[in-house]
């Protein structure tokens, strides 16, 4: 299958094959994992990898730059159209080095930022302890109604104007519900914050329509590119003219060497598909999916933050199932499905071992699911955790998941 690879490395090529293998038989519910098309695949393990090109297009450190200038350039246009922003930045490695660019552009160490914090869904990066962002910056942090697991805009006021943050982030990793950019938007200029809204999750959808974009509101919008966006792993930061020098000399020079050319060629294509109608029809069909996904498991007693979702991303809460969080991955994980344990909001449990799960339907939309994919998914999960022990239940439910996954073809794999 890799047999470049295997003439060299058959450690590493029966390890990739067997994960592709995985990759293809297994229902991949986790909320931030997607299948990156065959184009984008190919442009990820291209040539462009092999070129440095520190700098940006027309303004680069070192020659032979007439390719990875139109390139760039592209992928450039093609994010600034989709997103209908200013400006992009398509340098970032990833979600984590973008949002550091955000702080650099905008923020001096021991300046107050204010997020929503980790256990309500934030991420990491936006100010929590133990990372640099909670260590070099005071962080104060927004939550979420404990009656409804939603945003209360009130208090996220509030609180903005008694600490008078530099910079206010909208956005997470565990965000179900539809968040009110224009709200956010209003509260940063109420006090003279900088507002920027991590998109990283739901950019595809963003991009498709599918859930309301942050443009009209944020001074800078952060996402990564592999998440319902369907690209290679990479990140980027879109802004208005305004800011636009401040953000491309925090990524370049400020926070990181020459661009991965490879990543952002393969974003640039990723783009491009992003823009075709068909997306649109992909996106919309991945909240459909969420929905009847979160309707079956609540058919099945199973509570869900906020009582269902408005995206792609579901977060149940299995403390009235009396398994945890992390024993019910596991289990399901043996049954060919995938998700991630997870925190929910005012978690009694410790974040290693939680109370709840989080799942997302990009990929499973990507090999073609419908809703009624969707309800046989929740009858498996509802068996499988109800009899989490029994590894035959297990095995048998991976059987049939294996069946239904090869009547779905998963785009990008290279088996078959
Ligand atoms: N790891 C990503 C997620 O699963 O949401 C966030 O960085």
């Amino acid at each position: 299958m890799h047999p470049a690879i295997a003439a060299v490395d058959p450690d590493i090529a029966k390890l990739i094959e067997q994960e592709e293998a995985r990759q293809r038989d297994c229902l991949r519910l986790i909320a931030s994992e997607n299948y990156a098309s065959a184009a984008v695949m190919a442009a990820t393990g291209s040539v462009l990898t092999n070129k440095y090109s520190e700098g940006y297009p027309g303004r680069r450190y070192y020659e032979g730059q007439r390719y990875i200038d139109q390139v760039e350039a592209l992928a450039i246009e093609r994010a600034k159209a989709l997103f209908e922003v200013d400006h992009a930045n398509v340098q970032p490695y990833s979600g984590s080095p973008a949002n550091l660019g955000v702080y650099l552009a905008f923020v001096q160490p021991g300046e107050t930022i204010m997020a929503m914090g980790l256990p309500a869904g934030g991420h990491l990066t936006h100010g929590w302890g133990v990372s640099l962002t909670g260590k070099f910056f005071r962080a104060v942090h927004y939550g979420v109604r404990r009656d409804t697991g939603r945003i209360d805009y009130d208090e996220v006021r509030a609180l903005a104007k008694k600490e008078r943050p530099k910079l206010l982030w909208a956005g997470g990793t565990a965000v179900p519900r539809i968040i009110d950019f224009a709200a956010f938007g209003d509260i940063a200029k109420e006090v003279g914050a900088i507002f920027v809204a991590d998109i990283a999750h739901i950019s595809g959808l963003v991009a498709a329509g599918a859930h309301p974009s942050p443009a009209p509101h944020a001074d800078v919008i952060s996402s990564t590119t592999h998440k319902t966006l369907r690209g290679p792993r990479g990140g980027m930061l879109l802004c208005r003219d305004a800011h636009a020098k401040a953000i491309d000399r925090a990524i370049f020079p400020g926070l990181q060497g020459g661009p991965h050319n490879h990543t952002t060629a393969a974003m640039a294509v990723a783009f491009k598909e992003a823009a075709e109608p068909a997306f649109k029809v992909y996106a919309a069909q991945i909240v459909a999916n969420a929905k009847a996904l979160a309707d079956g498991l609540m058919e099945h007693g199973f509570e869900l933050v906020t009582g269902g979702t408005d995206n792609h991303l579901l977060l149940v809460d299995l403390t009235n199932k009396d398994v945890p969080g992390r024993t019910a991955a596991r289990a399901l994980d043996a049954a060919g499905i995938v998700l991630n344990c997870n925190s929910i909001p005012f978690d009694p449990r410790k974040p290693f071992d939680p109370s709840g799960v989080r799942l997302g339907t990009a990929a499973v939309t990507s090999r073609g699911m419908h809703e009624a994919e969707m309800k046989r998914i929740a009858g498996w999960i509802a068996e499988v955790v109800a009899d989490h022990e029994n590894e035959s239940v297990q095995a048998r439910v991976a059987g049939e998941v294996k069946e239904l996954c090869d009547a779905f073809p998963a785009p990008g794999l290279l088996l078959d």
